[in-house]
């Protein structure tokens, strides 16, 4: 008979496509979108609309219902320009989210941050995952996100948040942001004992870049399977897009998913999206292109 105490069963289903995220497995095998929830009350293009608890939930019941595997809550806006918060509020932001995520939906919840009290809270808040966007460069971050148990994803950016699009500047921006930047943050992860399974990397498009230098990093995205990790991008309403395409943040969507598309086809894991419906529809087609089929809908 089965001992309540085997793992062994659980621990075999565990593969290479698989991710523990806390209470959650996030299956990896094909291509999963991460619905952004914003509760911060500058974000750029919902800004202000998911402040209250009950608007968060209902947005994110929405997302989970179109097919997002993860609901990606931030507190602190890093748009550019955007002025830094305490931690403290940054943690009465989003603590009361994560926790009605978890408690009423049973949502794989990642939290957005980059501050280390609020790293060593999410995972007693029941939170999946840590996002980081400055890759635990803060201090106390590593060990912050080492003791959380939960995975990371790293993301490169250049600069910070008030001054990153100023004067962005690279010599050779795919190297630089894979081997010069996300192998050495890796390899600092690896050194505060967050093991490799645990990590997940981020080219950060938008974040200190050009259009050209994020269009070049799509282009050679391949690059950064180099590093062996899963992948995650978000490309969702970006500034690339309103200036390749001359649209404003609401009339973005076309061109995202055809992006989504070119990242699916150079081997995104994970796309960071506001619109999900429409973004699991590109996801699934796209991977049906390169499965010669299956079996849609993945999601
Ligand atoms: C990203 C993010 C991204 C990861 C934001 C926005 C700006 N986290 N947080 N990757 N962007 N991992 O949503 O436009 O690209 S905030």
């Amino acid at each position: 008979m089965k001992s309540l105490l085997d793992t062994s069963s659980t621990q075999a289903a565990e593969n290479a496509f698989q991710l523990r995220c806390g209470r959650h497995l996030l299956d990896l095998s094909f291509p999963r979108v991460m619905g952004v929830l914003n509760v911060t009350p500058d974000s750029f293009s919902d800004g202000g609309q998911h402040v209250a608890l009950d608007d968060a939930l209902r947005h994110a019941e929405r997302m989970l219902a179109e097919g997002a595997a993860i609901i990606d809550v931030g507190g602190e806006s890093t748009r550019p320009g955007a002025l830094p918060v305490s931690p403290q509020e940054e943690l009465d932001r989003v603590a009361p989210v994560v926790e009605a995520l978890v408690r009423e939906l049973d949502a794989l919840v990642s939290v957005d941050t980059s501050c280390p009290a609020v790293m060593r809270e999410a995972g007693e808040l029941g939170a999946g995952m840590i996002n980081d966007v400055r890759a635990l460069e803060r201090e106390g971050a590593l060990l912050a996100a080492a003791g959380s148990g939960l995975p990371v994803c790293l993301m490169h950016r250049q600069g910070e948040p008030q001054n990153m699009q100023q004067a962005p500047s690279y010599q050779q921006p795919v190297e630089e942001v894979v081997a010069d930047y996300l192998a050495r943050r890796v390899a600092a992860c690896e050194a505060a004992g967050l093991r490799r399974n645990r990590l997940l990397i981020d080219p950060g498009f938008g974040f200190g870049k050009s259009v050209e230098h994020n269009l070049r990093l799509l282009k050679y995205m391949q690059s950064l399977q180099t590093l062996a990790l899963p992948l995650l991008v978000g490309m969702s309403r970006k500034s690339m897009i309103g200036k390749v395409l001359g649209r404003p943040v609401e009339e973005r969507l076309p061109g995202g998913l055809a992006l989504t598309a070119m990242a699916v086809e150079r081997g995104a894991n994970i796309l960071r999206v506001h619109d999900v419906a429409a973004t699991v529809d590109a996801v699934n087609m796209t991977w049906a292109v390169l499965q010669e089929g299956g079996e849609p809908p993945l999601h």
